[in-house]
């Protein structure tokens, strides 16, 4: 419930709406394969969108993927291509599957049309085409796809936000808590290792006593730094609470996973964290617990949960060490 009344917010309905919003101008391909059609269709497109003209179906679909249309119009007139192939095509790339499709045919090919718009086709005009129907029909879809642009930029930032740590920027605990079965699931079933490290800042309350929450929130961040600056790409970092940060690395062996542990906590030992305030600089910790997953009978919370212990070992043998 808290996601929704966050995605209402984050989205700004109202903003979406507003009925007053300037038409931006569409970017248009114009996939036709005569040149008389082309013209025609060209001039009466051109007050309104910046078009690109193309005659050859498989060219056009590379020039879609290859930049950001609003709309492909496609003049189903090509010599031995059935233009249906390009518009499943432009369905099924990633990258060209929500440019909306206004396909121009023929009267009475209503077969043709049926099967379109089965396979995804936004919309379609008739010929002979009307100049004002085409510009209206162009104009709806351009609309409606800079609308659905703007929608799922907002979802995407959303789900950002609600997987993101505010002060780190790293992944949060939800994510982990989401993420963690998946990467073990995957590792069994390819009977790959995993291993996970939790680390902890040792005596940070000190910290924040001494220098005040701000300070302790700088050296957060530092620290987030470099733990991001010591994991693989394929390695999963998260805030995991308060001054407890996650590693999950797949492909990882235990000795492999010792290693990265072993330099992320020289990497925080070795240089000492500036303070903006007073330019203070102040050595900091931290005791890391490795846990490998065993084969067949590990949940992210039994992995978790060895790791865990681990770290409590590294801190009562006397913290700024790792422990498996
Ligand atoms: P230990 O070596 O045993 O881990 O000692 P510690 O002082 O680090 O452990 P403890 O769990 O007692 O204290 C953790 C501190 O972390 C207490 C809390 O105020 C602080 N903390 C948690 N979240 C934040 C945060 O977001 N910002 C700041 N500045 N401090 C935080
Ligand atoms: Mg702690
Ligand atoms: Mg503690
Ligand atoms: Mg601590």
């Amino acid at each position: 419930l808290r996601l929704r009344a966050q995605t209402a917010h984050t989205i700004g309905l109202q903003e979406l709406a507003r009925a007053d919003r300037p038409d931006e101008p569409g970017n248009v391909l114009l996939v036709d394969g005569r040149a008389s059609s082309q013209e025609r269709l060209l001039r009466a497109l051109k007050p309104i969108a910046e078009v690109s003209v193309i005659a050859d179906p498989q060219a056009a679909l590379f020039e879609a993927a290859e930049n950001s249309f609003d709309l492909v119009i496609v003049n189903a007139n090509f010599d031995d291509y059935d233009p249906l192939r390009l518009c499943s095509q432009l369905r099924s790339l990633e990258r060209t599957r929500f440019i909306p499709i206004l396909l121009v045919t023929e009267q009475g090919s209503e077969e043709m049309i049926v099967r379109a718009l089965e396979l995804g086709v936004t919309d379609y005009i008739m010929r002979p085409v009307d100049p004002n129907e085409l510009v209206a029909r162009s104009l709806t879809q351009v609309r409606r796809k800079h609308c659905n642009d703007r929608l799922r930029a907002s979802v995407q930032h959303t789900i950002e936000l609600a997987i993101t740590d505010d002060l780190t920027g790293l992944h949060n605990r939800r994510y982990l808590d989401g993420h963690l079965k998946l990467l073990i699931d995957r590792a069994s079933a390819r009977g790959r290792p995993l291993s996970i490290c939790i680390t902890d800042i040792d005596r940070f309350k000190l910290v924040n006593d001494t220098y005040g929450h701000d300070a302790g929130d700088e050296v957060l961040r530092e620290f987030a730094n470099r733990v991001r600056a010591t994991v693989r790409g394929a390695d999963l970092a998260c805030r995991f609470g308060g001054e407890e940060f996650v590693i999950v690395m797949p492909d990882t062996t235990p000795e492999m996973a010792a290693i990265v542990a072993e330099r992320l906590r020289l990497m925080i030992e070795g240089r000492a964290f500036g303070i903006s305030h007073g330019g203070t600089v102040l050595s900091v910790t931290a005791s890391l617990g490795i846990a490998t997953l065993r084969p067949q009978d590990d949940t992210p919370e039994a992995l978790l949960k060895r790791a865990d212990t681990a770290l409590y070992q590294a801190k009562n043998n006397g913290r700024n060490r790792v422990v498996a």
